[in-house]
């Protein structure tokens, strides 16, 4: 097989996780991935995908995965015995920040003379103290890197300069540090593709389906994401994604979106290979209507049958679920809506009361909704205890007002392990109510490695301290269990299960609490002989993480059609094609040079 040009590495969020006694909580509770974060940034595939097309060889590795699935599997040897161009690695969340560098310093010994190219949001925002360690060479900052990364990896294959390569960072071989400007930051999503079937195809050819599996459970649960824009509206406080943080950090200053055809292209592909829910992120009603209507429409057009979910960042209104109704076989939604009260949310930077949540819920629930998701977050501003401790009562409301449809189903979860950098909060936390416990990339590794969540979080509010904010979650999460039990949307031997669960988490927090008041020298034997039991209690705490399951369906047309890509790979490959792009499918077409007109951002 040939060279790869480009390895892309997905690290655990802590590298030794498999030795260290850590009682992560209920971190990832909400999200499928585990509390390592084993689930890599969609952006791996958008530049797979797109390097690929332009004739460059990329190969991802899911080294968290990996580590998970594989108790033996042997990191160092596996990276010893690759051999590309150069290394990328995603710091994209700020939790990778102890795994990506860890993964770098094990690159760079073993191959000292191969680039380590970092790249992802919490890259961008940390890209000055990231080029000072020794084992990174280049962050490719921004959202967008499809492009740039193609012309640096072109510049690496000659040995050419990076000088002109937009949105990087670099260190040359004396040491010193340019940081070109930020101008690579196009104003649409249309040049790339997530396309599933890239990563089935490259798992065909290398005969490696577990490097590239995106979360540990994904085999049985092969739910698919497709995007509608880059960058959002919003301007939530605590977001590291909202319209402030992608004006400020990324050099955004308007929403791109995919073009609504391509993305009802992207997901018929999913259709054809994947029989898993498809979840569309970045509530779409921010295109405007004529893009609502023709995406949706071209939802009905491909006679979509995946199970299909929306998030939106406001409550719909009657006419719009109608319409889905109308199109649409089998679709669910799910809103954050935060906090149930409406003063905690606004503060929080989402402007809409709970009465018309509750509205919207009904029309979902009335036009053929097949699930209604609703999220709640501890650790918000102006969030107190007793404000947590009234959710599982409203919500017990909620229930009766909207005749205990078990279509509903919230959670709750904490604002954790960090508050988002970028974020306005974490920029200027004195101005909203919090103290922060770290504020450089170091400080968050060393946060990272502590023994318990409450000990990792970064961020105390004025209204709760993070013990109060564990404490807190606990126990809404145990009322809302109950509640959810009684209305019958989930059973009773489940929620007998969460419940026992969580007062175990609670019994192992108090007996690290306990160890760390220990003296210094004991702890880390404690810890070590408490191992097994944390590990036990780290997935699922909050809820059971099935709950948060779609239905899916394996239809015999998805098993002739993964046959067919199977064939049509293997004959490609016996006849020396290197590249995956089917021949009927045409390339998008490239963006604009968006560096004519840009205001350079650094
Ligand atoms: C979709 C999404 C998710 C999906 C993840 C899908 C996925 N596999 O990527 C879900 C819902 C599962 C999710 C989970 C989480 N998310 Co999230 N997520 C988003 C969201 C809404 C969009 C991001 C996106 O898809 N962008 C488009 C894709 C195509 O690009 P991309 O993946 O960002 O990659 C591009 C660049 O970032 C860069 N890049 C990324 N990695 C690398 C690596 C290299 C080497 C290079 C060169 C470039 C590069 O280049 C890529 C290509 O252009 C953003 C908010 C927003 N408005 O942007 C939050 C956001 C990124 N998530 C965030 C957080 C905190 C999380 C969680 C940690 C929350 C939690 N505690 O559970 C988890 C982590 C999950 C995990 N790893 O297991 C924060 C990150 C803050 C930070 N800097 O740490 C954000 C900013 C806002 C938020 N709070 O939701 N998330
Ligand atoms: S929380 Fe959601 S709606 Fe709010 S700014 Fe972040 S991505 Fe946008």
């Amino acid at each position: 097989m040939s060279r790869a040009d480009l390895v892309l590495l997905h690290a655990p969020s802590v590298y030794d996780f498999r030795e260290r006694s850590i009682m992560f909580g209920p971190v990832s509770d909400m999200v499928p991935s585990t509390p390592v974060f084993e689930m890599y940034p969609l952006g791996f595939t958008t530049m797979a995908e797109y390097l690929e097309r332009h004739g460059l060889n990329v190969k991802i590795v899911n080294l968290a995965v990996l580590m998970l699935n594989r108790p033996g599997f042997d990191v160092e040897r596996a990276i010893g015995a690759m051999d590309p161009v150069a290394f990328g690695i995603d710091l994209h969340w700020l939790p990778h920040a102890h795994g990506s560098i860890e993964i770098a310093r094990i690159c760079k010994r073993l191959h000292p003379g191969t680039p380590v190219i970092f790249g992802g949001l919490s890259s961008t925002i940390f890209h000055e103290e990231l080029i000072g360690y020794d084992c990174v060479d280049y962050v490719m900052r921004g959202d967008s890197t499809e492009e740039p990364m193609r012309r640096l990896i072109e510049a690496l294959r000659a040995g050419g300069s990076v000088a002109d390569v937009p949105n990087l960072t670099w260190k040359a071989p004396d040491g010193s540090v340019t940081v070109n400007d930020l101008s690579w930051v196009p104003d649409t999503m249309d040049a790339i593709s997530l396309d599933y079937s890239f990563n089935m195809r490259a798992v065909i050819r290398t005969r490696d389906m577990m490097s590239f599996v995106p979360f540990k459970d994904w085999l049985s649960y092969p739910v698919c994401a497709s995007l509608t824009s880059r960058g959002c509206t919003h301007d939530c406080v605590t977001c590291g994604g909202s319209a402030a943080a992608f004006r400020e950090h990324f050099g955004r200053r308007k929403l791109a979106f995919r073009d609504p055809d391509l993305l009802v292209r992207d997901i018929e592909h999913i259709q054809k290979f994947i029989p898993g829910p498809i979840f569309v992120l970045n509530d779409f009603l921010q295109a405007g209507p004529d893009y609502v209507e023709r995406f949706v429409k071209g939802l009905r057009k491909i006679d979509l049958k995946n199970p299909i979910g929306f998030e939106f960042f406001r409550p719909p209104g009657e006419d719009f679920y109608a319409f889905l109704d109308e199109n649409l076989h089998d679709y669910s939604v799910e809103i954050s809506v935060e906090s149930h009260d409406d003063d905690v949310r606004a503060a929080f930077g989402k402007h809409y009361t709970m009465e018309s949540v509750e509205e919207s819920i009904r029309q979902a629930l009335r036009h053929g909704c097949k699930r209604f998701d609703l999220y709640f977050m501890t650790g918000i501003p102006t969030q107190t205890y007793e404000s947590v401790l009234e959710t599982p009562e409203y919500v017990r409301g909620l229930y009766e007002r909207t005749g205990n449809d078990t279509r509903l189903l919230p959670f709750i979860s904490p604002m954790a392990p960090f508050l988002d950098p970028g974020s306005k909060v974490f920029d200027n936390p004195d101005a909203y109510g919090y103290t922060l416990h770290a504020r450089t990339l170091e400080e968050h590794r060393q946060l990272l490695i502590q023994p318990s969540w409450r000990h990792i979080m970064n961020y105390d509010s004025d209204a709760m301290t993070r013990g109060e904010i564990v404490d807190a979650t606990y126990d809404a999460a145990v009322g809302l269990n109950r509640v959810k039990a009684d209305v019958g949307a989930i059973a009773a031997d489940v929620a007998e299960t969460t419940e026992h669960r969580i007062a175990q988490a609670r019994v192992a927090m108090a007996r690290i609490d306990e160890i760390m008041a220990g003296p210094v020298s004991e702890r880390p034997a404690a810890l070590a002989d408490f191992k097994h039991e944390i590990d036990r209690l780290n997935e699922s705490t909050v809820c059971e993480k099935s709950e948060l399951n779609w239905p899916a369906h394996l239809t015999a047309k998805v098993v002739l059609n993964v046959i067919a890509l199977w064939f049509t790979e293997n004959l490609a490959i016996l006849f020396g094609r290197r590249r995956f792009r089917r021949i009927d499918e045409p390339v998008p077409p490239m963006i604009p040079n968006p560096l004519e007109d840009r205001t350079r951002a650094v």
